[in-house]
């Protein structure tokens, strides 16, 4: 973890295995994250990988999840470990309070790949890639790919890249809307820590809203989305903060977010 102000950097650092998971990867990382959303000076969390990759997923060598391959030995029970890390991961960077910006700086395979898109922006270097790897070694994407790759590019193109798990290349991604942007590998950190910057000045409460009430309407139809905007802009209109903002934009200066 490195802390920058109100923005908390958080590298993957197995970079021997390509930042791959392990258990004790997971519960550093759940940690983390779970540390940065109850402080309240966290204002934005940037995800990124140390060394040549983001993150290649699973760490496929761990002898809890790989298949033990002596004849009639039982099968290892993928399903407990996505119950038990791979979910409460997801659900954890879902649910922050605050923007979670992911800066891919190289290869991002398996539940590296969605881990990544799970986060709001996703800005990645250009010599980035994304592979959805699962289909090669026998299963189906997880960490949240069967519901965000459709979100992010439609059917037809979630299918190509989950059927045939070819590497995806960063600016590729970027004309598919799978991310954000791609930007010069040597100007990536620096990109992130200002968009992340950015964000930080903003008021984390309408950034939080913002993206819930995206999924959200994805569930409901016109004048439910209506309804709920509605609803929203109730809670968040009655504070200090909104106050603040019309204030500072009349005033012709930067609002000052007090209530993260
Ligand atoms: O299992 C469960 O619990 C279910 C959950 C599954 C979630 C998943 O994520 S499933 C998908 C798992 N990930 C993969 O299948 C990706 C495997 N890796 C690759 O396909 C390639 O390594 C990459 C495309 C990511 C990068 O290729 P490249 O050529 O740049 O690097 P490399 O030479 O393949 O890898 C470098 C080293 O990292 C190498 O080790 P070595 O030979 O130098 O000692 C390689 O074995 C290691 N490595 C890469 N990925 C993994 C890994 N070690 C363990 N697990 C990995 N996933």
């Amino acid at each position: 973890v490195t802390p920058s102000g109100p923005v908390h950097t958080l590298a993957l650092n197995r970079p021997a295995a390509l930042n791959s998971f392990t258990g004790a990867l997971h519960a550093e990382l759940l940690a983390a994250l779970e540390a940065a959303a109850a402080n309240p000076a966290v204002r934005c969390v940037v995800l990124t990988g140390t060394g040549r990759a983001f993150c290649a997923g699973q760490d496929l060598a761990d002898p809890a999840v790989a298949p033990d391959l002596t004849p009639g030995a039982a099968p290892k029970d993928l399903g407990t470990v996505i119950d038990t890390l791979y979910g409460p991961l997801c659900q954890c960077i879902r649910s922050m309070p605050v923007p979670v910006v992911a800066a891919v700086n190289g290869v991002a395979a398996g539940a590296g790949a969605n881990l990544a898109l799970g986060c709001d922006l996703v800005l990645a270097a250009r010599s980035a890639s994304f592979i959805q790897a699962f289909t090669k070694i026998g299963l189906v994407p997880d960490t949240g790919g069967t519901w965000l790759l459709p979100r992010l590019v439609g059917r037809a193109q979630a299918l190509g890249l989950a059927l045939l798990g070819d590497r995806l290349p960063a600016p590729e991604a970027e004309r598919l809307g799978l991310i954000w942007r791609c930007v010069d590998d040597d100007a990536l950190q620096e990109q992130a820590q200002a968009l992340a910057q950015r964000l930080a000045a903003m008021r984390t409460k309408a950034l939080f809203a913002t993206g819930q009430a995206l999924d959200a309407a994805a569930l409901m139809d016109y004048g439910q989305a209506l309804a709920h905007e509605a609803a929203l802009q109730r809670t968040l209109g009655a504070s200090a903060d909104y106050r603040e903002g019309v204030e500072a934009f009349t005033a012709k200066r930067a609002p000052r977010f007090t209530d993260r």
